[in-house]
């Protein structure tokens, strides 16, 4: 299952990444199976047993009946997101043994039901952070995730989880779960004396933990970058920039350490060039999938995430997706946030409508890029 870069390009006539897409479950998503099988060209999902809480074991029949009910349905689920990472792993804690042994146990399940990619991260305390989840686009009265960091300066990080528990519409919202946020100001004690460096010593020993167990079940490990991709309250944050990737990658050495590369998130620090960063990892065989949108700059630290239109924003999805055809060409993609639009009331970043244009649009371009390839 492992190729080179090389040896896909080769293949590249045969191989086509597939588009997929975040659904929370039956009760825990106001979305159906059925809306996201009628999107054009929708593969499978990126799926997630949204009721678990880090640390624990996903059981086998869980994973088996969540994994059952998406194939009923036409929908393929090699992607898994959000298997979490304990707190305790990432501080290093005595405790972290018994929770990478869970997580062993977690990617074997997985890998029994077909699952072929789990993406996680490795970010303390905060999984992705904005300072409104409803900000009003003046241009054409649709409404999309926001950050300005102006706005958190008068913020502690206990207000900004109670806010956005409280704007999320009534839904679970990835990263938020409550249990995980209980104890914040423990958590967020301890972490102040952790630096950047004891994170990733962290890290390693976690991957050392772990990547052999995805080894032998043929398990791919996708990590999510820091969203904003930069510090937050004084946090150590260890996965926003290629700079950071490379050390990531280099912490255990193995097709199955891999990133999941979310142009939106590494791209709301325009410092970082999103189609290099693709091409950079992708020849080197470390994309295991990609979140795809777009963010509109609005000043330092401060921006929106617009339409997945290369105009609408300042990424250059074609770019983007030619990127990943030259490199990584058999991966998976999800059209990620989307904006609010037609009135769609949901889990904010999560509607429908705006990720189905942003499906069918990345679908078009990627047509255009193969049939470009196969005339030269
Ligand atoms: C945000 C999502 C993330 C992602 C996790 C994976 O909207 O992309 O929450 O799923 O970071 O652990």
């Amino acid at each position: 299952m492992f190729r080179t870069a090389a040896e896909k390009l080769l293949e590249k006539e045969k191989i086509t990444m597939k588009m997929t897409f975040r659904w929370y479950g039956e009760g825990r998503d106001n979305i159906t199976l059925k809306q996201i099988r009628q999107i054009p060209g929708m593969s499978g999902l990126m799926g997630v047993l949204d009721e678990k809480a880090a640390g624990e074991v996903w059981e086998e029949d869980e994973i088996k009946a969540y994994v059952e009910h998406v194939h009923e349905a036409g929908l393929e689920c090699e992607v898994i997101e959000s298997v979490n990472v304990h707190e305790d792993i990432k501080m290093g804690l005595p405790t972290r043994d018994k929770y990478i042994e869970n997580y062993c146990t977690t990617i074997r399940n997985l890998a029994k039901y077909g699952v072929k990619v789990i993406v996680y991260n490795f970010m303390p305390v905060f999984d992705w952070l904005r300072t409104d989840l409803a900000r009003v686009i003046p241009e054409d009265g649709s409404n999309s995730l926001y950050f300005d960091e102006k706005e958190l300066g008068d913020m502690t990080p206990v207000d900004i989880v109670r806010k956005t528990i409280e704007d999320c519409n009534g839904f679970s919202l990835p990263g938020w779960e409550p249990e995980r946020l209980a104890e914040l100001e423990t958590t967020l004690k301890r972490y102040e004396s952790i630096t950047p460096d004891d994170l990733r010593a962290n890290y390693k020993y976690f991957l050392d933990g772990i990547i052999p167990t995805c080894e032998e079940c043929g398990v791919v490990m996708a990590c999510h970058p820091d969203d904003p991709a930069w510090p937050i309250f004084g946090l150590p944050r260890i996965a926003h920039s290629q700079e950071d990737y490379d050390k990531i990658v280099a912490l255990h050495d193995s097709p199955c350490n891999t990133l999941c590369l979310c142009t939106g998130s590494l791209g709301s620090n325009p410092d970082n060039d999103i189609p290099a960063i693709i091409r950079h990892f992708g020849e080197m065989n470390r994309i295991g999938c990609l979140h795809v949108r777009n963010v509109k700059y609005l000043g330092y630290h401060k921006f929106r995430e617009a339409a997945h239109l290369s105009s609408d924003g300042d990424l250059d999805l074609y770019e983007i997706m030619k990127a990943v055809y030259d490199t990584c060409p058999d991966t998976y993609i999800r059209p990620d946030h989307g904006r609010m639009i037609w009135d769609e009331v949901g889990r904010p970043g999560y509607g429908l409508y705006d990720r189905a244009l942003g499906a069918t649009y990345i679908n078009g371009l990627w047509e255009a890029i193969c049939k470009e390839n196969k005339n030269k």
